[in-house]
């Protein structure tokens, strides 16, 4: 951790002490968040597509549609931003609720910058 002089106001540079002390100041460490990613492909359908937005990310079904073309227009969207164990349970959902649909959806996690 860096040290960082401080300057004391209650006294100057020309007393015998020079005024300068070092405190340690630790950083806070925020935790690191993770985009939870839809990714697009041929065959899920887009009705499924939606509920799936709704269902699991709390979207309004105009907001999800809205979110669902533009994966299906650009191959992929961040459908949320979450802490680690938020970000896996979302993904584990999604893709389990997929998989029992027999639909070839895919979502993904990455630590964001
Ligand atoms: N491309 C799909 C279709 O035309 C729709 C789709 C959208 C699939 C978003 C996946 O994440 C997805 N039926």
């Amino acid at each position: 951790m860096p040290l960082q002089p401080v300057m004391m106001t209650d006294q100057s540079d020309d007393e015998t002490d020079l005024g300068l002390l070092t405190k340690t100041r630790p950083k806070t460490q925020r935790p690191p968040r993770y985009k939870v990613l839809l990714l697009n492909d041929d065959y899920t359908p887009m009705e499924f597509v939606v509920m799936v937005l709704e269902r699991f990310f709390g979207m309004t079904h105009a907001q999800a549609f809205e979110i669902m073309l533009t994966v299906h227009k650009k191959g992929l969207a961040v459908v949320g931003v979450f802490s680690h164990e938020i970000a896996e349970t979302k993904v584990a959902q999604v893709m389990d609720f997929a998989r029992r649909h027999q639909h070839p959806l895919q979502c993904t996690m990455e630590k964001e910058d």
